[in-house]
């Protein structure tokens, strides 16, 4: 069989046909076998992903939207048939709602120029979290150093939990957007999107939810999710890099000014002034990531053949295990909220006065991959009062087995460096 017939139904309980689907799991690192946890960075790509660019790129590579030839009717079609599975993997009503960007940070950045340069005035105010990532930070702080705005933070409890009494103390009639995320990359905390949703609604402002780890990770449905907008990566969840997702409602989308100006998002170009042309291209300047795109309609595809419940509870066990697995480790202080159902498979921690880096770096010398920094999330890290942590993070190709092996290397750094 060759590489692009991998099967794509592939079921989580065959562990082994899993891990087969993913050439970069085989090897060894430094002499061991490679345990891949740090999925919440980047996640690896399995056969099916890899030769869909690669068929594209050898097949039948064109500009889209452009040419009346074959070869460019068939990029464009296949571009559009991703939108269409991106849609329908997040339960959008309509492609049109899909616009592809570069990863999540534009997709935020998008919000933030076209909305919010629009909309938010001075003195308005805008509402995040203390754990955002700094995607969902600075894209904020650039709008209200334009617009001459105030940004609010809401709290976090001892367990790492978003306190909702300071969130209902901080929405304000003056509050324009509120915009947090679905799962936090650093504590693993997944938030009650629809219930702060509603209260931001209540008081008249923008829901921008960031998906990047929880749309990899579990069932996300849009219209059970009730924001505005939504914004995803797709080499968060099997896809390749350079291809990200901003779903956002129709009705707002079709009123907003464009982000980026230039070729395939006009209807007609004067020399003084231009029109627009409709949702989505408005918001698709220039050449797009065309073969990501594909690639990334063939990650949903694979991700639904193993299908997204299947994915969430593999990974519930995981982290099961390993809030087990990890008590028993030595001065080991884990971050997060202490019951599995409250989190995803982010696992961050500290191991005594061990510094972060170096723990990752004995790990690597096992085959072990995991991050050690501030993951992009200084203001967490300040509340933490850490200036940074070493970070585990899961997804459907890992096991408890690879865990365990994880406890065992946290052992030797202990003997090592403790
Ligand atoms: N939002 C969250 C919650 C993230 O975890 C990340 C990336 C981003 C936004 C930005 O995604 P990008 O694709 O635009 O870069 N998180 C991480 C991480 O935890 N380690 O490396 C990247």
């Amino acid at each position: 069989m060759s590489s692009g017939d991998t099967p794509i139904s592939t079921r989580l309980s065959d562990m082994a046909a899993v891990r087969e689907a993913f050439p970069i799991l085989q090897q060894q690192m430094h002499g061991q076998p490679l345990i891949f946890l740090d999925s919440a960075a980047s996640s690896q790509r399995p056969h099916h992903v890899i030769h869909a660019l690669a068929d594209y790129m050898s097949r039948y590579h064109a500009n889209v939207h452009r040419g009346v030839y074959w070869l460019s009717e068939e990029a464009t079609y296949a571009y559009e048939q991703a939108r269409e599975k991106v849609a329908h993997f997040i339960g959008a009503r309509r492609p049109e709602e899909i616009i592809f960007t570069r990863n999540t940070t534009e997709a935020i950045n998008l919000v933030a120029y076209a909305w919010g340069d629009a909309h938010v005035q001075a003195g308005d105010r805008i509402l995040l979290t203390l754990m955002e990532h700094h995607s969902n930070i600075v894209a904020w702080q650039l709008l209200a150093e334009r617009r001459g705005a105030v940004l609010d933070y809401v709290t976090l409890d001892a367990d790492g939990r978003l306190d909702l009494d300071s969130l209902d103390q901080l929405l304000t009639e003056r509050t324009r957007i509120v915009a947090f995320t679905h799962q936090s990359n650093v504590l693993g905390t997944i938030n009650p999107v629809a219930t702060i949703a509603a209260r931001a609604h209540a008081v008249g402002a923008l829901v921008v939810v960031d998906g990047a780890q929880s749309v990899p990770h579990m069932p996300v449905n849009v219209a059970e999710l009730g924001a505005d907008f939504l914004a995803f990566s797709g080499h968060k969840m099997c896809g390749p890099t350079g291809v990200g997702v901003l779903w956002g409602r129709y009705d707002i989308l079709s009123t907003m000014h464009p982000f980026l100006g230039g070729g395939s998002m006009i209807s007609y170009v004067d020399e003084q002034r231009s029109t627009y042309a409709d949702v989505p291209q408005r918001f698709e300047a220039g050449t797009p990531a065309i073969g990501e795109a594909i690639a990334l309609g063939a990650a949903v595809d694979f991700l639904n053949g193993i299908g997204m419940d299947a994915i969430y509870h593999h990974e519930q066990e995981l982290v099961q295990h390993a809030l087990q697995q990890l008590a028993t480790v030595p001065n080991l202080t884990l971050y997060g909220p202490r019951a599995a159902e409250q989190r995803g498979a982010a696992l961050a921690f500290t191991l005594g006065n061990i510094h972060p880096h170096d723990i990752a770096a004995v790990l690597d010398q096992q085959g072990i991959a995991v991050r050690a920094g501030h993951h992009c999330t200084q203001p967490l890290h300040r509340l933490l009062d850490v200036p940074a942590t070493v970070r585990a993070s899961m997804y459907l190709y890992n096991t408890a087995d690879e865990l365990d092996r994880l406890v065992a290397g946290l052992a030797h750094v202990q003997r090592v460096l403790g």
